[in-house]
């Protein structure tokens, strides 16, 4: 298949997906369900909410027929979704089944600096098979998140992400100013499948020979850029070392540039649908877990922005377009007032693509699950191309395109 053909196919693709008829039937809902962060159950031990989190590298769909290796909290992208009450106390067994070395940090949480996730500065890292406790009372209110902290830009990219929301169930603030029923999560990200590929397996075995060179008693700190203080690493400096970062001047740098951008790890045409009846109003968690800044807009709308970071804002107010900065959380109410199917995405149109092909990425639909019948229908699109007897047929653009 070339490049043009695969571009009709796309928008086959997309023709097909945004029918009413299929975004609106009951399999299509069912199936939905499953595109939103999981919630963890807890245990409940004595007066603690116990949650259990374990990372492994698994294959995941970003969209059909994009398949890649990423690593996965309990199996899941993004991780399942911890929801706890304002001040419960919460503890998180997380163990690491990867060779790798990680650490969970509570993003917006009021964490005792101890149980923060940063490696070499609160706790040590995670090792390979080892188990960590994490213990907090859950503060503030809001929408918040979770991730590893250990080579942060490659193992947040590769999957190590999850929603934590923390509420007030007797007197949510917002709940008391826009009454709703319903409320979706949808955490975004950003992914270079080439980088994670590369930097995973060469993390993999920079580990794997680590662990040898440690069990033989021959492991090199300075090759493996490790040092016990700043001094250590300028003294080394001073007489001769090289550290890794300096490397790249003989070298373009090996920064990631993202190809595939997703939605609760789902690319368009996989991305979650959001649905709403006319009257209704709807909560939405946006959460940015990626690299890149996301300008979001709503077709068709005027969505109330309520919480910023978690926390409830002044007065809300109304826009069509928001910006997620990467790191932020923002939550808006969606009042159901203009029924229809309406597109939800990124106006940075360039991550509304996977792997630089329109349409893809972040792309989602607001969908108005009451539609009335006559307003289901399909209405075929027909080629004109009606052909006077011995009229030539002539397919070729009259502008030449770029192949
Ligand atoms: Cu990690």
């Amino acid at each position: 298949m070339n490049r043009r053909e695969f571009l009709s196919a796309g928008a086959a693709l997309s023709a097909f997906s945004l029918l009413p008829a299929t975004i609106l039937a009951e399999k299509t809902k069912q199936m939905n369900a499953t595109k939103f962060p999981q919630p963890l159950e807890p245990k409940i031990v004595g007066d603690v909410k116990e949650f259990e989190l374990f990372i492994d590298i698994i294959q995941h769909e970003f969209a059909p027929g994009m398949r890649v290796h990423i690593l996965a909290f309990n199996n899941q992208i993004p991780g399942p979704e911890i929801r706890v009450n304002q001040g419960d106390r919460v503890r998180v067994k997380f163990k690491n089944k990867t060779e790798l070395n990680h650490t969970i940090h509570w993003h917006g949480l009021h964490v005792p600096w101890r149980m923060d996730g940063v490696p070499y500065v609160t706790q040590m890292p995670v090792m390979p098979g080892e188990e960590f406790v994490y213990e907090f009372v859950a503060e503030p209110y809001g929408t918040h998140f979770y991730h590893c902290h250990w080579g942060t830009l490659l193992h947040m990219q590769s999957g190590m992400f999850g929603s934590f929301i923390i509420e007030n169930p007797d007197d949510d603030p917002i709940k008391k100013q826009f009454p709703y029923e319903r409320e979706y999560t949808l955490v975004y990200s950003a992914h270079d499948t080439n980088f994670m590929r590369r930097e995973l397996n060469g993390m993999l075995e920079r580990m794997k020979e680590r662990m040898y060179l440690m069990r033989n008693g021959r492991f090199d700190k300075e090759r493996f850029a490790l040092f016990d203080s700043k001094q250590e690493l300028l003294d080394a400096i001073e007489r001769g070392y090289q550290p890794p970062y300096s490397l790249s001047r003989r070298a373009p740098s090996d920064l990631p540039v993202p190809n595939w951008f997703s939605v609760n790890g789902k690319s368009y045409p996989s991305t979650p649908n959001l649905y709403i009846k006319e009257g209704e109003t709807i909560r939405v968690r946006l959460i940015n877990a990626g690299t890149e800044e996301h300008f979001l807009h709503l077709h068709g709308h005027d969505f109330w922005l309520v919480c910023d970071d978690g926390l409830p804002v002044p007065q809300p107010w109304q826009q069509n377009t928001l910006r997620l900065s990467p790191g932020k959380t923002l939550d808006i109410i969606i009042e159901g007032k203009n029924r229809g199917l309406w597109t939800f995405h990124d106006h940075d149109t360039r991550r509304v693509t996977n792997n630089g092909l329109y349409p893809g990425g972040n792309l989602l639909v607001l969908a108005y699950e009451d539609l009335p019948d006559e307003e289901r229908m399909v209405r075929p699109m027909k080629m004109k191309m009606a052909m006077k007897p011995g009229q030539k047929m002539n397919m070729l653009p009259k502008v030449a395109l770029d192949e």
